[in-house]
């Protein structure tokens, strides 16, 4: 890891910046899972509890099921085909802590009518954006979702933005389509991950890697901004329904509903936290994960068909090419979860998954994705995905392979067997 893309500043410095700034911007990283999606619908949540004015803003595909969540129809998904604007309009408050320039490069000239006088670090009243006439966004490239109602509170940013806060990744290889609006801007951007890997170098990072989840993280920054909120007349009003629905929604998605080896004390203390406020688990198991359609059904058939079990028995290889989807008529996306299904083979230690989807080809790339089961022989799968030029947790990791098939899948197998 370069020292550039670590951890350099503890929770309440991060909760403190976010206090501070009164406009702030929030993304993740593209196809937002449980873990990105909950985080940004808590903390723009939360934020907008405190009086600030929030864009939250998804690169898609975002899931249709995650849409329904209370709430998500505050979040604006981008429109990935649309250049966006180098820049952000507005100017600098200069009160964010460290060393920020008075003015960004090529910002738009004065703040836009409606903008909130800065420098004040207390909680201000809610700030009513101006109107406006026949249009809910006012940054190219961003429209609201169609099918839960026009965003709410999205979209009316007064034209001063603060903050650019990045959830759940430091790379950027996860924000690509993201990359000309914060690039310019990362002297302002705050990075709250639980990756340890990346290459963003934003001037504010808050990088715990021991963290289960982003989730987690963004419920410690919402515990010490609902802590330090003075305008709170009761306590815990930041913790709506809406952000415990969503954080509890990050944590049990990326510990595979508490299974997962990240699970750690804190995740269960904060699950039961959660759940005392009104949380209602078994409803979110089934919004989230029993609302598959039968094509995915036919092509985990298809997936499960492919299966060879190699070294002993202890590796397990699948694979997907584009016939199975256009056969089955499944989406790309719809091979979530298939690589933790062998693991219910006692002997197997190591799956992976390539895919090859009709639009991975047109991409032109294979799909790799890699799982291994804990254990003191557990096999480092993000050292396995580097070796293809991708990365991720020790338990869980992939990568996107330029080449030809059957070649790529010939040496997923070859560098698999090595390491058993
Ligand atoms: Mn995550």
């Amino acid at each position: 890891m370069n020292s550039s893309h670590g951890n350099n500043m503890a929770a309440h410095t991060a909760a403190a910046m976010l206090r501070q700034a009164q406009s702030v911007l929030i993304t993740t990283h593209a196809k937002p899972d449980g873990d990105a999606f909950g985080s940004v619908l808590a903390l723009s949540s939360a934020l907008r509890q405190m009086g600030k004015q929030v864009r939250a803003l998804l690169v898609p595909p975002v899931p249709e099921n995650f849409l329904t969540l209370p709430g998500a129809d505050t979040l604006e998904i981008v429109d990935s085909h649309t250049q966006f604007p180098g820049t952000l309009p507005g100017t600098l408050p200069g009160t964010l802590p460290g060393t920020l320039p008075g003015t960004l490069p090529g910002a738009l000239p004065g703040a836009l009518p409606g903008a909130a006088p800065h420098g004040n670090a207390g909680p201000s009243p809610s700030v009513q954006p101006p109107a406006s006439p026949g249009g809910t966004t006012s940054l190219p490239g961003v429209a609201p979702h169609g099918n839960a109602g026009p965003a709410r509170s999205s979209g009316h940013l007064s034209g001063a933005i603060d903050l650019l806060v990045i959830l759940d990744t430091c790379a950027w290889s996860q924000v690509e389509a993201l990359r000309p609006t914060i690039a310019p801007h990362l002297a302002r951007t705050l990075v709250v991950d639980h990756h340890l890997s990346g290459d963003i170098a934003a001037a504010h990072r808050w990088i715990d890697g021991s963290s289960a989840a982003c989730a987690q993280m963004t419920a410690e920054l919402i515990e010490l901004l609902d802590e330090n909120d003075e305008s709170a007349d009761t306590p815990a009003t930041l913790w709506t329904p809406t952000v415990c629905l969503a954080l509890y929604m990050g944590i049990a998605t990326d510990t595979g509903w508490f299974h997962y080896s990240n699970t750690q004390p804190q995740t269960l203390e904060l699950a039961a936290q959660l759940l005392r406020r009104g949380v209602d688990h078994a409803d979110l198991f089934r919004r989230l994960e029993q609302t598959e359609r039968p094509e995915k059904l036919a092509l985990l058939t298809r997936a499960l068909n492919s299966l060879q079990l190699l070294a002993a028995n202890r590796v397990a290889v699948m694979v997907l090419r584009p016939e199975d989807f256009v056969a089955t008529g499944a989406q790309t996306e719809e091979t979530e979860r298939f690589v933790d299904v062998p693991q219910m083979v006692q002997v197997v230690e190591v799956v992976v998954l390539v895919t090859q989807s009709p639009d991975d080809l047109s991409a032109g790339r294979i799909r790799v994705s890699l799982r291994s089961k804990p254990g003191p022989s557990a096999v480092n799968v993000a050292d396995l995905a580097a070796q293809f030029g991708g990365g991720g947790h020790a338990r869980a990791a992939g990568a996107k392979v330029k080449g030809d098939l059957t070649q790529v899948l010939a040496r997923v197998r070859s560098v698999v067997s090595q390491v058993m």
